[in-house]
């Protein structure tokens, strides 16, 4: 991913420095002596340089029952069985640390004696031979070429974050599953296919123009999606990647793919109730304890069960809400890191998790820095987090003083793990009789604040936020559909993808969504929960409204 700044990276380089007395020649000659006598391995090699969040692929490979030797040496790339490269962050940064430990010349070496391997994402756009992200910056010039920015001229967002179809240009084994179905990408920088790459070029995608979305040469592949994220589809890849023997032949066609998809969310808010239980829970209009005497907290189901069953029902993506994590301390809930992992195990569609991130000072007088806090939600399986009242303290300080001073969560944690990862989480109310506005809320929408919705929007995208969720307290819970004005309001303010939240109640809802708005995805709850309509039978009204969704 892109636009990164990493601390882990310096240390990776400082302990890669235990081996920077052996000269990346010398290695490569002693490896290739011994490579002779190295017989087929049962487990991957990954190429994991400290750089971020590569959890869910860890989880994949071991899904698909492989096991992960990972690199710690140059000499480990050129003994690799088989090497998966998840390029993780910065164009730069990852350039930097692989030049410094050795590993730059490994990699090439390994590559053009076409060993196996796959690059995924910014591991694909490294083969090429530079970058645009603050650069030009070098890359290891396997494949002729340049990555370039999308740009946001023909009016696409520029992120392209979702679900996207693939145009096959050659014959790909590890691409032979996908057929017209969806992928999901998340970068806003991208290989550019030309005359000089089109012998690497195995499909490509189309988001405003055509860029490269997967490269072969022999056992060399790479792959701008993320199969780890990619539901079974992605599976697939990782599979016919992992298991070449086991490849079989073409699967015929299926799906209508043929962009970028509007995405349908499950999401799950919890929280802990009186029996200090976790559960998922669902409020009207944010108030989730039932109307009896005992007043307890409403009981849907448990967090792990439920994300399982939302992903094979369908769910683009699932989010996870700690709605009492204002007042608790995250870090402290390990349940709730808990379900994380084990929902991150078995969920290969992006998970989100938000409630709590912001700095915190614990009883012991420990103090945890709000990227300290979305870290450990990253280690544990989260593949973006999202901020709630804490974006709106950092809006309201940004709105006075007009000053980015780098230290809010907001920006932290989208230095650190590309704004990609980083969802701000908007709870407003309408207000006022005459002239109505959206007044932003904090704490579960226990406390208004004196600004707007629009305004808030508009912040917070120049703060880098990467993705706008969109609630409506008065909507929520009410099943009588989206607020169409306040999405319209925000999805024409910014330039970021908008999720629509708060009041779905049928399938029509979702398709209204979408045909009046701009918003990027639809997320709901209760009526999920509630088992009222399955996300499949949302998806099919919305293929039959002729809005195109990943099936
Ligand atoms: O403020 O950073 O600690 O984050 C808290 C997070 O928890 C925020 O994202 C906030 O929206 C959420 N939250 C806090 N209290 C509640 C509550 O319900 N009492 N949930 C709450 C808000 C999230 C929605 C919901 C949809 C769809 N709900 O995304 O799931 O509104 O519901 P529906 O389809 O049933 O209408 P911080």
């Amino acid at each position: 991913m892109e636009g990164v700044a990493f601390a882990s990276f310096t240390s990776f380089a400082t302990k890669s420095l235990l081996f920077s007395s052996l000269s990346p020649s010398s290695i490569i000659t002693r490896s290739q002596k011994s490579r002779k006598n190295i017989s087929p391995k049962p487990f991957v090699t990954l190429l994991d340089y400290g750089a971020g969040n590569v959890r869910s692929l860890r989880n994949a490979i071991r899904y698909l029952g492989f096991k992960i030797e990972d690199v710690r040496t140059p000499k480990d790339i050129l003994n690799a069985g088989r090497l998966i490269f998840p390029g993780v962050g910065a164009f730069a940064s990852a350039m930097d640390v692989l030049v410094k430990t050795g590993m730059d010349e490994a990699l090439c070496t390994y590559i053009r004696n076409d060993r196996p391997f796959l690059g995924i994402c910014l591991g694909l756009q490294l083969l090429f031979e530079y970058s645009e992200e603050n650069g030009p910056v070098k890359g290891l010039g396997l494949i002729p070429g340049v990555v370039g920015r999308f740009n946001s001229s023909n009016g696409f967002r520029v992120h392209h974050i979702g679900w996207n179809a693939l145009q096959i240009a050659k014959d790909s084994e590890i691409l032979d599953e996908i057929g017209d179905r969806h992928d999901y990408f998340v970068h806003s920088y991208r290989a550019i296919p030309s005359d000089d790459n089109k012998e690497w070029v195995s499909s490509t995608c189309n988001y405003g123009y055509d860029f490269i979305a997967s490269i072969r040469r022999g056992n060399v592949h790479g792959v701008q999606f993320h199969p780890e994220k990619s539901g079974d589809v992605g599976l697939s890849v990782l599979r016919r990647f992992l298991h070449p023997n086991s490849r079989g032949t073409k699967r015929p066609t299926q799906g209508k793919a043929s962009k970028l998809a509007k995405r349908v969310i499950a999401c799950l808010d919890f929280r802990t109730n009186d029996k200090g239980d976790l559960v998922v829970t669902k409020g009207d209009q944010y108030d989730v304890r039932e109307q009896t005497k005992e007043n307890e907290v409403r009981n849907l189901g448990k967090p792990v069960e439920l994300s399982g069953h939302y992903y094979k029902d369908g769910a683009d993506e699932v989010s996870f809400l700690n709605i009492t994590g204002f007042r608790d301390f995250p870090l402290g809930d390990l349940p709730m890191l808990q379900v994380l992992r084990h929902a991150s195990q078995n969920v290969f569609v992006p998970l989100t998790v938000g409630g709590g991130i912001r700095d915190f000072t614990d009883a012991n007088g420990r103090y945890y820095s709000s990227l300290e806090v979305a870290s450990e939600y990253f280690r544990s399986g989260a593949d973006k987090i999202s901020i709630g009242t804490d974006a709106v303290y950092a809006a309201e300080e940004y709105l006075k003083t007009k000053v980015k001073t780098g230290k809010s969560s907001l920006e932290q944690i989208s230095r650190v793990y590309g704004n990609q990862a980083v969802v701000v989480s908007i709870d407003p109310r309408p207000n006022g009789e005459v002239y109505a506005w959206y007044q932003c809320t904090v704490n579960g929408g226990r406390e208004g604040r004196p600004i707007g919705a629009y305004e808030l929007a508009k912040a917070v995208e120049e703060l880098r936020a990467g993705e706008i969720l969109l609630n409506c307290i008065d909507c929520d819970g009410q099943g009588k559909g989206f607020d169409i004005d306040l999405i319209n309001l925000i999805s024409d303010a910014v330039s970021i993808p908008v999720i629509a939240s708060s009041g779905a109640g049928a399938v029509k809802h979702f398709s209204e969504v979408f045909t009046k708005t701009n918003a990027s995805a639809a997320l709901a709850a209760g009526i999920f929960h509630r088992k009222e309509v399955p996300i499949q039978s949302v998806k099919g009204h919305l293929l039959k409204e002729g809005i195109e969704v990943r099936i």
